[in-house]
């Protein structure tokens, strides 16, 4: 039998609108990058992967020119002729060869598992052990720096069944300000919702110490990454002191870092990111860390498009818990889909794709309209 070689390799980056400005404290986004690259393999399987980020270079350490960069240069050595029917060993070649990158390797990690189960004809979440949920509620971001509009927008999304989970972004202003903005929220919607906050890293300790007392008293019920991700002390201070829950966001590096929070009670949820992590299998070993620690699960994004999506939604539904939901809402934050068929969304959760491997297959003519380096774009 011939060996099954990886035969091409390719990356684009492609940027998409936001349906309105999404107001972080380290960034406002109004279009969304991501690189999507493309496994092309000698029997025939092509995997799809995504590497996005948030803001350029303000949320992570990877930016989506530097990964397409890195892909195109330094990965794309390694996997060329390579056997695509081998992913661990292939990620095990990578990981020696390249320090940190996570989210490019989360990408072709993607694209390998993709290819796979197209090739074995499973679901990708059989690849990672088996899913254990055909749904996943799906959390939906008020982010339009605006309560009287925070507020339309989550009674929208209520009433067209899509979100009952509210994740606000907070941390750019002062802390009563932020905190005033949450308890109109949650006053509100009340016992309809859950009304979270994301610091995004902007309180120094003293600050969150205030903050999460004043939310816990406006009737929030989680508080994400409240200080610095490195911070390990002040976010196991905060956990230790206050009922409503602290959730570990950037300080999750993948398992090294899950391991190091869980053996310091810093968190008591974590937020997991396959590109975090470093790839969907690493995602899961961060779950797995958290189950064995008895730290709660809520399955994070980077904002990613479809293809990001899809395979976090793959990973997330193989965990044993799942306490807290996810939020997987990046595809409907974007104007444009660049899917054949969408992700299905509808009654406040997202279905798991059912297909082989990813489940899902990238609409050609959108990705060659809005990549980067369209004609269009160059010519004009
Ligand atoms: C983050 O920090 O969690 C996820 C949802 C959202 O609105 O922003 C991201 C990033
Ligand atoms: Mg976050």
């Amino acid at each position: 039998m011939m060996a099954t070689t990886i035969d091409a390799f390719e990356t684009c980056l492609v940027d998409l609108p936001t349906i309105r400005p999404h107001v972080l404290s380290v960034a406002t986004m109004r279009e969304q990058a991501m690189v999507l690259v493309t496994l092309r393999c000698s029997d025939g399987t092509a995997g799809v992967g995504e590497a996005t980020t948030i803001g350029g270079l303000s949320y992570g350490e990877e930016s989506p020119e530097g990964m397409k960069l890195a892909l195109d240069t330094y990965f794309a050595p390694l996997l060329l002729g390579a056997d695509p029917t081998r992913p661990a060993e292939l990620m095990d070649r990578l990981n020696r060869a390249i320090a940190g990158n996570r989210f490019s390797k989360c990408a072709v990690e993607t694209a390998l598992l993709d290819a796979m189960g197209q090739r074995v004809g499973l679901p990708m979440s059989e690849l990672l052990g088996g899913r254990r949920r055909e749904r996943l509620p799906v959390a939906w971001t008020l982010a339009s720096g605006d309560t009287a509009k925070d507020i339309d927008e989550a009674e929208q999304m209520l009433a067209e069944r899509r979100h009952n989970i509210f994740k606000l972004k907070i941390g750019k202003r002062s802390v009563a300000d932020d905190v005033a903005h949450v308890a109109a929220i949650k006053r509100a919607l009340g016992d309809r919702a859950s009304v979270r906050v994301d610091v995004n890293r902007a309180w120094d300790e003293a600050s969150a110490t205030r903050g999460v007392a004043m939310l816990e008293a406006a009737g929030c019920d989680l508080v994400e990454q409240p200080v610095d991700a490195h911070l390990r002390g002040a976010m196991a201070r905060l956990s230790q002191r206050f009922t409503i829950p602290i959730m570990a966001d950037e300080s999750l590096t993948g398992p090294a870092s899950a391991f190091d929070f869980a053996a310091g009670a810093a968190a008591d949820v974590f937020a997991v990111k396959i590109a975090q992590s470093g790839g969907p299998k690493a995602a899961c070993a961060v779950a797995a860390i958290a189950e064995a620690a008895g730290v709660a699960l809520y399955g994070g994004t980077m904002l990613e498009g479809p293809i990001g999506t899809a395979a976090s939604a793959h990973a997330f539904s193989t965990f044993a818990h799942l306490s807290f939901q996810t939020e997987l809402f990046g595809p409907l934050l974007l104007t444009e889909e660049i899917l054949e068929e969408p992700l299905a969304y509808a009654d406040f959760g997202l279905k798991v794709p059912d297909g082989p491997g990813l489940g899902v297959r990238l609409d050609a003519d959108k990705v060659a309209f809005f990549r980067r380096d369209a004609a269009r774009k160059t010519t004009s």
